[in-house]
């Protein structure tokens, strides 16, 4: 890292420590009477900060532009300091985190684990409080470390998916995946378009369904139900969060609740949207603020229903179609005490941090998911020609490790630091230790036959998708198609004649490796730069079954020339992650539909027919070995 990235990390990293939690607003003199600062401080500090609330985002967007404006690195950490003590500290944190991302002088600079942070988010408050207490009958010099026990038990069968949903990784990229993409973006104001924001929003939000849905199948349960009807009662839930700013634990949901009108938005306006989106679907349009027919069509419709969908700032007209699944979490979040009278915190699902912990999360994600797939269903199924890369034939994939196509998965223990988010006076450590489900390394081996005379260039494609349904019957293509799990997505040059293609398992296009933790960040010691958006590694595979269980994985490769967008490749910056997280500053490297060859239809009943030279798929097992 050059010495002044080094500089500014250092400088960086005290604003995500030890925040101050009152629950007055320090107004000074100063900032009160500085304009720039007028419409900040709304959100009175206490309150728990909704990444999906309007008004909540209207002021987080106010602060992370002025931020971003700043001309020069000491006038933006200047800022930074004088908003730290009145604006509300989520919303702080949200807003610093977006800027440090997006400002051309934060080059090189890594955002601090957000589990280290806000460790409340992430840690139950039973192992936290262990910590407090243990804290005061050890040596203050002495480092603290307890374990996270269970906090539920088999009689919610949801509890077998904890290890999941309740995993620090896929929490962690949640939320940075919602500060790289914020909802609010003006690129007409900023200057940086994000491509194809919408329907990034639609296929990360797809994959995570379908990664739910095979570690479902793993743990012996029913693939979910979409939220379909919004009168219908709720399964309970009970993070055992607190949230340290308030001292008030996240509400717990308790068993049949249902969505509950605000006053901002009642739940038949979810419905009203929800059947003019649709409508729109079916009719091949949208219409804009000002009458005009948008068509719905193969190369953008998808990106224009995600804009609609989420909604973000670049929804073609928000008056009209709402904002269904940004007040979707807020009404979810909020059935306990939707008009305050109790002055409780709301649920998980108000948080980017939190909200994948909720089993409603995947549900109500499945849902929006279903209007896309509403839309997909308008579009032709992809022809043989459409599929195929004439003259380049894959002729066998296997699985390289410890047993050939068989990959064995187990729980892992790893460990986090609460000591950087709280003063405790004490100088040892404060930590917890968790599980959390891993699997071994393993490499593909691809054999391709490339039939022409020239070098060409291919881009090889790996998905993994669950053979069996929970009745034990085979999954036909089109069902299947919902639960392919993208694993990678790379470039080869092939030369005439056979070639054999190896790719390590951690080289996966959609996952990052081991995030620096803060303490690193601290001492200088990673030089490389995070963009902390991807996901963990260590959640590559769902989890298999102890005997075994069995998945399709399927590769295919296609002409890398045709997919090629804009230079991706030779300036790239942030592109570990880049199939669910995009290239950062840059077009989304790939031009086909994300999630391609399985985001449309597939008519055809056996996947082997479907099948074109091009693509292959070889049975796979996953094993969990208890440990
Ligand atoms: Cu990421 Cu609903 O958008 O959570």
């Amino acid at each position: 890292m050059p010495s002044s990235a080094a500089e500014k990390q250092r400088r960086i990293l005290p604003l995500f420590q030890k925040i101050e939690y009152n629950t007055s607003n320090k107004f000074s003199i100063l900032v009160r009477d500085d304009p720039r600062f007028s419409g900040l401080g709304v959100l009175g500090r206490g309150q728990l900060f909704c990444c999906f609330h309007e008004e909540h985002l209207k002021e987080a967007t106010k602060l992370y532009e002025l931020l971003i404006a700043a001309e020069t690195f000491d006038e933006f950490l200047d800022l930074c300091h004088q908003s730290r003590d009145f604006v509300n500290e989520g919303l702080y944190i949200y807003a610093v985190s977006v800027a440090v991302l997006h400002r051309s002088d934060c080059h090189g600079i890594t955002l601090p684990p957000i589990e280290e942070v806000f460790p409340d988010r992430f840690v139950p408050v039973e192992a936290l409080f262990k910590t407090f207490h243990e804290s005061t009958l050890a040596p203050p010099e002495q480092d603290v470390e307890v374990h996270i026990e269970d906090t539920g038990n088999v009689l919610d069968p949801e509890y077998h998916l904890a290890y999941f949903r309740e995993d620090v990784g896929i929490n962690a990229h949640h939320w940075y995946w919602h500060v790289v993409y914020p909802a609010t973006w003006r690129a007409e104001v900023i200057g940086r378009p994000k491509d194809r924001k919408g329907e990034l929003f639609y296929y990360m939000h797809q994959q995570m369904c379908a990664r739910y849905d095979c570690e479902r199948l793993s743990n012996n349960l029913p693939k979910m139900r979409p939220f379909h009807n919004f009168h219908e009662p709720m399964e309970g839930y009970s993070a055992h969060l607190i949230a340290i700013i308030n001292g008030q634990p996240y509400a717990t949901r308790t068993e049949g609740m249902t969505l509950r009108d605000l006053d901002e938005v009642a739940v038949q306006d979810l419905e009203r949207w929800r059947d003019r989106i649709l409508d729109a679907i079916h009719l091949g349009f949208v219409e804009d603020e000002n009458g005009v027919h948008i068509p719905l069509d193969e190369h953008h419709g998808t990106d224009i229903l995600g804009n609609i969908i989420e909604s973000s700032h670049d929804s073609v007209n928000k008056a009209y179609y709402g904002s269904i699944h940004n007040w979707g979490h807020v009404l979810m979040a909020s059935v306990n005490d939707p008009d305050g009278r109790y002055k409780v915190n709301p649920g998980v699902m108000s948080d980017t941090a939190t909200s994948l912990r909720d089993p409603i999360f995947y549900r109500w994600h499945r849902f929006i998911d279903d209007m896309f797939q509403e839309f997909k269903k308008s579009l032709h199924s992809y022809t043989k020609d459409e599929l195929e890369f004439h003259g380049v034939e894959v002729k066998s994939v296997s699985v390289k490790a410890s047993t050939t196509n068989t990959i064995t998965t187990v729980m892992k223990e790893n460990s986090l630091r609460t000591s950087h988010a709280f003063y405790f006076g004490r100088t040892g450590d404060m930590g917890v230790k968790y599980k959390h489900l891993d699997h071994e390394p393993f490499k593909y081996k691809i054999e391709v036959i490339d039939q022409g005379t020239k070098t060409r260039h291919a881009t090889v494609r790996i998905f993994l998708g669950p053979k069996y349904d929970e009745l034990g019957n085979e999954i036909p293509p089109n069902e299947l198609r919902h639960l392919m799990i993208e694993l990678d997505k790379f470039h080869v040059e092939l030369k005439p004649g056979l070639n054999t293609v190896e790719r390590e398992s951690s080289e996966s296009s959609v996952t990052i490796g081991t995030r620096p933790s803060l303490s690193k960040l601290a001492s200088g010691e990673s030089s490389h730069e995070y963009c902390s958006c991807g996901w963990p590694n260590h959640l590559l595979v769902p989890k298999g079954k102890e005997l075994g269980m069995q998945y399709h994985l399927f590769v295919m490769l296609t002409d890398y020339n045709i997919d090629l967008v804009g230079d991706h490749g030779k300036t790239g910056r942030c592109t570990e992650a880049v199939s669910y997280c995009g290239a950062k500053d840059q077009l989304y490297p790939d031009k086909k539909a994300m999630g391609f060859p399985f985001d449309r239809e597939i008519e055809i009943d056996h996947l082997e027919e479907w099948l074109t030279p091009n693509m292959t798929q070889v049975e796979v097992t996953i094993k969990h070995e208890h440990s």
